[in-house]
């Protein structure tokens, strides 16, 4: 990351020079205000960092095996981690549905790009997720928005011409709210340069909307003066949460994470570029370990992310048992997801006792190509469709094949794969015991 790469530098000196250890250790100190300090982080919260590796350093004995070098950047990591927002990994699953997520923040400092963002992330991990245009400040925001949504197929609700945000915003919430969404994201005018009046109008708008949480959404390149921002607004709004923007164009994004850190807020995500996939959910270990380019840090972290890909998937697997139904919804992210775990047929057969029972391998068999027919059928029904799958007759078949270039044999199949699905979930419900051994309840 810009401003402090020379993080590694200086780990990679510490571990090669031939100084002694406490003139290593030294330079390392140095090394480290000098990196911080250029990254605009409190000249206090350097000091604080530093007095503590030294002290560290030069007190603990690292374990057997380990050298007393490779010690310190152990504890250089613990430091850093602690001064980026501790070990605590921030939650950033929806607690409810649905789920109300209202940004705000002052002019341009990238609400309406994390906006999307946020919604091709949530989207991503199975969620159905809206996004709702309540500025009614900027010259087609509405279109900017529109225009990010379609290109992540997420829906986006707004209007031309409406003046009263406040109205738009819980029209917005409404319209999604009686579609089932899981997720509504609400993107707020940026009319403020500072914060006092965000602040004022923040509290006016989420009195009215009531939203689930709050996002403050800070521009990087401010550096350690997000710190005031960062304070005034948890101290505001103590269900909210923080996203750092462009912390790919500065060389502040270290001065502004620490500054926040050090408020107590929470950080839940990063923006590290304009592209709509460059959002990252903010782990300060991962983030510190990338910093200090230990081992092959990035592939580790892509891994670790898929794991929890997985997880989150493997959650939803378990909640469909435990209920004994599945929508096509979930169908869905069950065939989307096969490839990396296997189906939920896979499942079903772990479960002791329930093999003899399934239907034959046939009727489950799932080819990519059929997989590929059978996502590209559900991305073309409409959600009344998708709630009501028993509702679609021949008529409504024909459509759907079409819209999905398949053919109605095949719409017909799909369904009647979701129906056995079900069936065999009924199954499952019903033989309590197994769902007990399962650790499912
Ligand atoms: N490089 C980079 N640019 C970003 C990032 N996030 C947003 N931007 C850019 O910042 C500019 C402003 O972004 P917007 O999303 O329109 O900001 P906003 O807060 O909605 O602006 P207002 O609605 O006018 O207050 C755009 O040019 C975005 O492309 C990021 O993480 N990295
Ligand atoms: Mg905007």
């Amino acid at each position: 990351m810009k401003g402090l790469e020379g993080l590694r530098e200086a780990v990679r000196k510490l571990l090669r020079s031939s100084s002694s250890y406490e003139k290593a250790v030294n330079e390392l100190i140095r090394d480290l205000q000098r990196t911080l300090l250029k990254a605009d982080v409190n000249v206090k919260l350097v000091f604080q960092l530093t007095r503590s590796v030294k002290k560290r350093a030069l007190e603990e004995k690292p374990p057997p095996g380990i050298t007393r070098r490779e010690w310190v950047v152990k504890i250089l990591l613990d430091e850093l981690v602690k001064l980026f927002g501790g070990l605590e990994e921030p939650n950033v699953l929806p607690k409810k549905k649905p789920y109300i997520i209202m940004l705000v923040g002052i002019q341009g400092s990238g609400k309406t790009t994390s906006a999307a963002k946020l919604a091709y992330y949530y989207a991503k991990r199975g969620f159905k997720v809206g996004l709702v245009c309540a500025d009614t400040f900027r010259p087609a925001a509405y279109i900017q928005l529109k225009q990010l949504g379609e290109k992540i197929n997420i829906p986006v609700y707004g209007r031309e011409g409406e003046k009263n945000s406040i109205k738009l915003a819980l029209e917005g919430v409404e319209y999604f709210k009686k579609q089932n969404f899981d997720i509504i994201i609400i993107d707020t005018a940026g009319r403020h340069k500072e914060e006092k009046g965000l602040l004022e109008e923040m509290k006016n708008i989420a009195k009215a909307i009531k939203p689930d949480e709050v996002m403050l959404i800070i521009d990087a390149s401010i550096g350690q003066q997000a710190y005031i921002q960062a304070k005034a607004f948890h101290e505001a709004t103590p269900i909210g949460s923080i996203m750092i923007t462009k912390m790919d164009g500065t060389a502040k994004g270290g001065g502004a994470l620490s500054a926040v850190a050090a408020t107590g807020a929470k950080i839940k995500f990063i923006g590290t570029g304009e592209l709509i996939e460059d959002i990252e959910r903010f782990s300060p270990k991962g983030f510190v370990s990338r910093l200090l380019g230990l081992g092959d840090i990035e592939a580790l972290l892509d891994k670790i992310r898929e794991a929890q890909l997985e997880e989150e998937l493997a959650k939803k697997q378990y909640e469909i048992l435990k209920s004994g139904r599945i929508t096509l919804r979930d169908l869905y992210y069950q065939i989307k997801s096969i490839r990396r775990m296997g189906p939920l047929s896979k499942l079903l057969q772990m479960i002791p006792g329930f093999s003899l029972t399934l239907p034959s391998e046939d009727q489950l068999k799932l080819t990519e190509e059929k997989m590929d027919k059978w996502l590209a059928i559900i991305n073309s029904m409409t959600y009344e469709e998708l709630e009501k799958p028993s509702k679609i007759d021949r008529s409504r078949m024909r459509r759907i094949a079409i819209g999905s270039g398949t053919t109605i044999e095949d719409v017909k199949e799909l369904l009647k794969y979701y129906e056995i699905m079900n069936k065999m979930l009924k199954q499952i419900k019903r033989r309590k015991g197994l769902l007990r051994k399962l650790h499912i309840e």
